[in-house]
């Protein structure tokens, strides 16, 4: 079992992003004239619904609603991208601490990195250029995002297809996640995972993760990979 591939959620896992998606669905929900106003709480319960286009489903048949159709939820969905990947764009996303380091060890000592994400890969794209000023497939070997797969986490679908596009076997490899929906997809799918629970996450009950850590900060020696010399800040 020789250690080739890193391979990482985005969403709370990269930088905390789902106050960002929260602002844009509400701001899609306004202009669109629909009286739905997702609160904190609120989002926090909808976050059980991975993907933003099944969330926005799952909160209209809670409602015991027939509007929006598909074809609505598909225009709010895209319109709600736009508005994400502005805001993301304009704003100051950080990324978690620790990510940036990993990421730039890791490519150091010679592995593959990988995405594997619910978002779309728009957002993807954004979130890669806010924090290393860089395309996402720069930093990246491979993306594996939103629609590519037909059932999102906690299916295993998105990991099965990072892998597949890396060329390593699952054992080779090591997923990072935020949630328990994430977890799963990425144990489904035969990986080892390390979690760190994000805001929106610290509550959710892990189990069969390889280590729980608060974020990624020292993660790298555990896993083989060298840190580089801390520097001097
Ligand atoms: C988290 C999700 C996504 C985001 C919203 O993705 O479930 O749906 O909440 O993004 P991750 P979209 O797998 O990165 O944690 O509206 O683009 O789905
Ligand atoms: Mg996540």
């Amino acid at each position: 079992m020789t250690l080739k591939a890193l391979i990482f959620d985005v969403d709370g896992t990269l930088a905390e992003t789902e106050e960002i998606h929260r602002a844009a669905f509400n701001a899609t929900f306004a202009e669109a004239g629909l009286p739905w106003h997702w609160d904190i709480p609120l989002y926090g319960a909808l976050l059980k619904v991975t993907g933003g286009k099944e969330r926005m489903r799952a909160y209209r048949d809670q409602l015991g609603e027939t509007r929006p159709d598909e074809a609505d939820i598909a225009r709010l969905h895209a319109r709600k991208t736009a508005i994400y990947t502005r805001l993301v764009a304009e704003g100051r996303l950080l990324p978690r601490p620790g990510v940036m380091h990993l990421i730039e060890d890791a490519r150091r000592a010679g592995l593959h990195l990988a995405v594997a994400t619910t978002t779309s890969p728009a957002n993807v794209e954004a979130l890669v250029q806010a924090i290393w000023q860089r395309s996402a497939r720069e930093v990246f070997d491979v993306i594996a995002a939103g629609d590519e797969v037909a059932a999102k986490k906690p299916a295993p679908d998105v990991y099965c297809l990072a892998l597949a596009r890396l060329g390593v076997s699952a054992q080779d490899a090591i997923a990072f996640e935020d949630s328990v929906a994430g977890l799963t997809s990425a144990r489904a799918a035969g990986l080892r995972v390390i979690v760190t629970p994000s805001t929106y996450t610290a509550h959710e009950a892990f189990e069969g993760q390889m280590r729980l850590a608060a974020d990624l900060s020292d993660i790298g020696p555990c896993l083989g990979v060298p840190m580089r010399a801390a520097i001097a800040t």
